[in-house]
């Protein structure tokens, strides 16, 4: 068992098979969730799973749990697995990567005929990316009892459309219930989606926890007025408000420096078009991230100054609505002790690393021991239809998680 190694070209033929759907122009990947696309993924790797002989379930929420047995039925299921779903403007590796990694876990054991003790499960959580629907992870956090699952089926798309009803529309709103079901313990296999373990010339990234994460939904009311004959004096220009605030949250972040995070982005301007209309209301939203709480708190705290500033120079009002929360984690010691010792039993170059993106280990780690796996992306770009990682990485990645599920699908062996 100790020499078990993945086949590093069946991974990445299935990652690129799966690439080919939703494939964007410039390379990359748009599998919004529960889009037709996202559908047309989910059929294919559940095809595979079949194919691998593995027993398929779907939940109220649409993850998919693909189970191959152990030894002893009674043992909770060994999990590892991610995302199918995408950013708009995705890549190929982003997510999917944990998910086709757990399978090849599978096809390796089944190679091999190995029987584990526990049951090992191959999970894809529903609507990681929170691109579509917000928030992110919204799925796995219902699994693990954070989000209310009516409350989520019924999220929005900008069309008006909700989750429930979209999953519904591709067949993924399964008759399981979500969460409440004991797992030994889980593993999620990533690219790392930033520049770290390439620029220190690492293969794995032994994750021990992600930092925190806060979203907003920034509101800037004004008054429109005509571009000419309104003195810059008189004016309640929503637009300058919202460069201020733009400009605050950067500056916070830099203050917090080298883990603060502050990103401003979906900015919705009205009235739309006429350039020559002062903006009167503004629509953005806000990302703020940090490993440390007590940071993350001084981020909100500068944002919130920042809105009364603009409001008192400026006269535009602004409302901060804090839409999501996911607080800092921390993986569990055995589950980052199995990474490190298969890590260093396969002989790959590591370090230990805190996740800059939020994952849906985040919430899993609530309800069963989770760790994480790192391997590098090129020039750590994710995020991004250019998002590329390389084939011997990849399998590295692979071989670790499947000697780190088999070390706790086996503890009670050993
Ligand atoms: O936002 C994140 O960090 C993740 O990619 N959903
Ligand atoms: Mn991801
Ligand atoms: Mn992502």
């Amino acid at each position: 068992m100790s020499n078990l190694q993945i086949d590093g070209d069946r991974l990445w033929r299935s990652l690129m098979d799966m690439a080919k759907i939703g494939a964007t122009a410039k390379g990359g990947s748009r599998r919004l969730a529960a889009s037709d696309e996202d559908r047309m993924g989910r059929d294919l790797f559940v095809a595979w799973c079949k194919a691998a002989g593995l027993g398929v379930t779907v939940d109220r929420i649409g993850n998919i749990f693909a189970r191959r047995p152990g030894r002893d039925p009674t043992l909770p299921p060994v999990v590892t697995g991610s995302h199918l779903d995408t950013q708009p403007t995705g890549g190929r590796f982003d997510g999917v990567y944990g998910v086709l990694a757990g399978l090849e876990v599978i096809r390796t054991l089944n190679d091999s005929g190995l029987v584990t003790d526990a049951p090992i499960e191959v999970a894809v959580w529903t609507n990681e990316e929170g691109a579509r629907f917000a928030p992110a992870m919204v799925a796995s956090g219902a699994f693990a009892g954070v989000f209310d699952v009516d409350t989520v089926l019924e999220a929005k798309d900008v069309d008006g459309r909700t989750l429930g009803a979209e999953l519904a529309r591709i067949g993924y709103a399964g008759d399981q219930a979500v969460g409440g079901r004991p797992l030994l313990a889980t593993f999620e296999a990533h690219i790392e989606q930033g520049p770290i373990l390439e620029a220190e010339k690492k293969t794995i990234g032994v994750v021990t926890g992600v930092q925190g994460i806060r979203w907003y939904d920034v509101r800037l009311d004004g008054m429109e007025a005509h571009a000419g004959p309104t003195p810059m004096t008189m004016r309640k220009d929503a637009m300058v408000a919202a460069a201020r605030m733009i400009a605050a949250a950067d500056a916070s972040a830099k203050r917090h420096a080298p883990h603060g995070r502050a990103t401003c982005k979906v900015v919705e301007v009205r009235p739309q078009g006429s350039r020559n209309t002062i903006a009167g209301h503004v629509a953005m939203t806000v990302d703020m991230r940090h490993p440390d709480a007590t940071a993350l708190e001084a981020l909100d705290a500068d944002l919130r100054a920042a809105g009364h500033q603009v409001t008192a120079e400026l006269g535009v009002a602004v409302a901060i609505e804090a839409i999501w929360t996911s607080p800092p984690v921390a993986f569990d010691a055995a589950c980052v002790a199995a990474v490190r010792e298969a890590t260093e039993r396969l002989g790959y170059t590591h370090q230990t690393m805190v996740s800059g993106a939020g994952h849906d280990s985040c919430y899993i780690a609530r309800v069963a021991p989770t760790a994480m796996i790192f391997v590098p992306c090129e020039k750590g770009i994710s995020h991004n239809e250019i998002e590329n990682a390389k084939k011997e990485d990849l399998a590295a990645g692979c071989n670790v998680l499947l000697h780190a599920m088999l070390a706790r699908a086996n503890a009670a062996a050993s």
